[in-house]
């Protein structure tokens, strides 16, 4: 009866670790561990022996019928992991897409205004944030205690060095390292200490244009604006040329575009004071101390420069209501430019 044991205990055991699905197991088992398997009758028929030989054929049955299950177990985990490969990936779904980001708005117009004086025959010129007082102020026509220091408060890192409040100090540095001509466009960031709100903000950016030959005249200047004027706002834009002050310029003008939403009858956009003009950009003829504190001379050299602010040239074209919104990184603003 041992060996009998012994090989129901192999041949089960094999049956078991051949089975290759649910149905083949299911027989194996009945056959080998069910009511009417041939080691459960032994078991059955142990109470037929002398009391010695049951202790022991009935232990050693017990042992095989143990060892069994076991494999049983361990072939149903098998049949379990296999069969069922489920379907937790499916491989045809489309792939997720990584969030792409692109250019803020105010980085794209200043490369597309850069686009447009490329083709003018400009350059681009830049220069550091953080300036001297004499390429920010005093080359500037704006010497030590000059009242147009105070308008523009400035921040100061030190008696002498600031955060540059405009990028004609980029202009200066380009005038002080080569001789004329020179023609470029200054684009970058400028810093004022202004009060904040929808117009005015302690960080914006700038382009600021210079052109220095022998014969240079405010007709060249006028023509030039009204060229970028007319490629940035439209074909249609109407330019205007009023006088104003910037101690680096002399004369000195601002630059109006008539007011594209109400075609200059005056409305919200233009303000109900404007008469239905915008004011768009400063400019002038480069002032005879410029040209002397960079050492060129007066009498042999013409100039004129104009600047704008980027932010107010944007908020007029695509109607942007607060310069607030261009920093507050808000995706619901940021994703329709
Ligand atoms: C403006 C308005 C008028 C200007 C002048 C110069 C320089 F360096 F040539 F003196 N750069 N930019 C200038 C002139 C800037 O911005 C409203």
């Amino acid at each position: 009866m041992i060996e009998r044991i012994d090989a129901l205990r192999t041949e089960g055991e094999r049956a078991f670790a051949d089975s290759g699905d649910v149905a083949a197991l299911e027989s194996a088992r009945v056959r080998f561990l069910g009511r009417k398997s041939e080691l459960t009758g032994l078991l059955r028929g142990l109470k037929d022996l002398s009391p010695e030989e049951r202790a022991a054929v009935g232990a050693h049955a017990n042992k095989a019928r143990a060892h069994l299950e076991q494999c049983l177990a361990e072939a149903e985990a098998r049949l379990a992991g296999g069969a069922a490969p489920g379907p937790t990936r499916d491989v045809t779904l489309p792939g997720r897409r990584p969030p792409v980001g692109h250019r803020h708005l105010i980085d794209s117009v200043l490369e597309e205004i850069e686009g447009i004086f490329a083709g003018l025959g400009f350059s681009v010129a830049e220069g550091p944030d953080v300036e001297s007082d004499w390429h920010a102020f005093t080359a500037l026509n704006m010497p030590e205690g000059h009242p147009a220091r105070a308008t523009t408060d400035t921040f100061y890192v030190s008696r002498d060095v600031c955060l540059r409040p405009h990028t004609s100090s980029v202009q200066i540095r380009v005038m002080e390292s080569q001789p004329p001509p020179v023609r470029i466009i200054c684009p970058g960031r400028v810093y004022r200490n202004e009060a904040v709100d929808a117009t005015h903000h302690f960080e914006f950016h700038q382009v600021e244009g210079l052109y220095v030959d022998r014969d240079v005249s405010l007709a060249d200047l006028k023509g030039i604006l009204d060229r970028f004027l007319k490629e940035f706002f439209g074909p249609e834009t109407v330019i205007r040329f009023a006088p104003s002050y910037y101690p680096f310029v002399e004369p000195g003008a601002s630059v109006d575009i008539r007011c594209f939403f109400c075609k200059g009858k005056g409305c919200g956009v233009c303000g109900p004071l404007s008469g239905g003009w915008l004011e768009v950009l400063g400019a002038g003829m480069v002032h005879p101390n410029v040209f002397r504190a960079v050492g060129y001379d007066p009498e042999a050299w013409m100039g004129y420069a104009f600047g704008m602010g980027v932010e107010r040239l944007v908020m007029l074209r695509h109607g942007v209501p607060d310069i607030r919104m261009f920093y507050q990184n808000d995706l619901r603003v940021l994703r329709q430019f």
